[in-house]
């Protein structure tokens, strides 16, 4: 029996490679190389892949995302009716995406556009003290990844609140939940931070609406999917003013198209859906675990 590696061909020989590494007996083909669909046990995949594509392995008994995500395997027709779906829950993973949340938090908190702008004007001028015990952060999930983000955030001495679909207990984090809470702790939160998972109850969750609820001056963080924020809503909050700013690293569609307003907008910071990228080595334990599991016929 075999498993199928689908994304980048670059990526794919680094997966490989990897799984190899953990479990040398495994046998790995590399999609569109997959020789007998009847040897497929486990599809390995990532974003630009073919769900119907996986209905042709009768014998599938696993798929894995390469990443924390999994909408892109529920996109219609969806993953084949029955077969386990894994995602990632790896440490270098959420390692990354917290830094990202740090690095463009401290970015706004510390006022660094206005600090660059002087610079490059050549302005010495000292700006207002941010107090950062007063700029509250709203995290949007609280699973692993939102999890890790709201420990870091709270170490350094931002009061922290959360949101999540069902309530949860994190230390020394204000937790909110279901449609009232979103708009309680829309209400007060300074900085935004979006790391819920895209389902359909979530897909358009930031509208003009709910962005017009965040505090007049407000930042909005999302490293989630771009299909949580109705862009041309969030456009629209940042030339009036409502938001100061928005650091983005995913949108919809992706990549960007070059002639979005985005890239040129002087209040939107943005990367290519890059805030944490998997590393297969440090995630490759778990997949082969998860093939073990598949075929023991364990969760
Ligand atoms: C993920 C991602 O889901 O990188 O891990 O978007």
């Amino acid at each position: 029996m075999a498993i199928l590696l689908s994304t980048k061909s670059a990526t794919m020989a680094a997966w490989r490679d990897a799984l190899l590494e953990v479990d040398p007996s495994l046998e790995v083909r590399l999609f569109p190389e997959a020789g007998d669909p009847a040897e497929i046990e486990a599809a390995v995949c990532w974003t630009a892949h073919d769900m119907a594509e996986l209905r042709r392995y009768p014998n599938l008994r696993l798929i894995v995302s390469m990443g924390a995500g999994v909408d892109h395997l529920m996109r219609p027709p969806g993953p084949p009716p029955g077969i386990p779906v894994a995602r990632l829950v790896d440490t270098r993973l959420t390692q990354g995406m917290t830094e990202w949340v740090l690095l463009n938090v401290l970015r706004f908190h510390r006022q660094d556009a206005e600090y660059r702008a002087q610079q490059a004007a050549r302005i010495w001028h000292e700006l207002p003290a941010p107090d950062t015990a007063a700029r509250r952060i709203g995290i949007l999930g609280l699973g692993e990844l939102g999890g890790d983000a709201a420990r870091r955030l709270l170490a350094l001495g931002f009061p922290v609140m959360g949101w999540s679909r069902r309530p949860k207990d994190l230390p020394g984090v204000e937790g909110f939940h279901g449609a009232a809470g979103l708009e309680a702790m829309l209400a007060r939160s300074d900085i935004l931070v979006c790391l819920l998972p895209l389902t359909p109850d979530t897909r358009g969750l930031l509208d003009a609406r709910r962005l017009g609820l965040l505090p007049r001056g407000a930042f909005l963080l999302n490293a989630a999917r771009g299909g949580h924020v109705v862009q041309p809503d969030l456009l629209a909050a940042l030339d009036a003013g409502h938001l100061a700013g928005a650091a983005l690293d995913v949108f919809e569609p992706e990549p960007l198209p070059a002639d979005h307003p985005f890239w040129a907008h002087p209040k939107v910071v943005l990367t290519p859906h890059a805030a944490s990228i998997t590393i297969p080595r440090s995630a490759a334990p778990q997949v082969v675990e998860n093939i073990h599991r598949a075929r023991e016929g364990r969760p």
